[in-house]
């Protein structure tokens, strides 16, 4: 079976959000297996401001899954960990987008790949620095290190994930 490469984005701000991360990842098995994990950052809402803060992590994962079997998947475990429909770029408990799969390029309507903003979203480019700098956005056919050149990464932290900060104090 092909294997592919994609990155997926996580995002929430509503709940227990960095529990939320991590139900998402930990939801993926047995077709899909995350092999790289950015850091957690915290980043102002971006589209719709009146709204809390988000945590944003990009992972990237192996999966024989085909492109739209994958997005069904991401759906179905966004409805499995309670997310409600709201508006668009509005809250949510997680919200799980495939940025890049391979170097594909879909254009539907349902699906598109590489997903339409990572250029202006500084929440995608900052993780992605992470695991995946020389990575070739495969229509404008930047690396990502250039790509985060043009975004402006002022207000996107670090986040400290609470439980490993329990961890250590036990
Ligand atoms: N869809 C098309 N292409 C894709 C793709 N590459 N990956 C379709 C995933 N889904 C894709 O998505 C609506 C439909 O997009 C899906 O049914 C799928 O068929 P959705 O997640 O249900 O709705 P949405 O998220 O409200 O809309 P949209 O337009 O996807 O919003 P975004 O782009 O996900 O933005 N600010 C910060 N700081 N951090 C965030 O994570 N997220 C958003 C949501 C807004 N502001 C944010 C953040
Ligand atoms: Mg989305």
């Amino acid at each position: 079976m092909d294997s592919h490469t994609v990155f997926i984005s996580l995002g929430s701000n509503l709940g227990n959000r960095e529990k939320a991360l991590k139900d998402a990842v930990n939801s993926l098995s047995p077709d899909v297996t995350p092999t790289a994990f950015s850091k957690i950052y915290e980043t102002p809402p971006w589209g719709y401001d009146q709204q809390p803060t988000f945590l944003n992590q990009v992972i990237r994962v192996k999966t024989a899954l085909p492109p739209f079997d994958l997005l069904d998947k991401l759906k179905s475990i966004e409805k499995d960990l309670g997310r409600r429909p709201t508006f668009r770029y509005g809250p949510r408990l997680i919200d799980m987008d495939i940025l890049f799969f391979d170097a594909i390029v879909i254009s539907s309507e349902r699906l598109t790949i590489p997903h339409p903003e990572i250029e202006n979203r500084a929440f995608v480019l900052v993780p992605m620095m992470d695991i995946a700098p020389d990575f070739i956005h495969p229509v404008s056919c930047r690396p990502i290190t250039n790509l985060a050149k043009d975004v402006s990464k002022k207000k996107i932290k670090e986040y400290q994930p609470k439980e490993e900060i329990g961890r250590d104090h036990a």
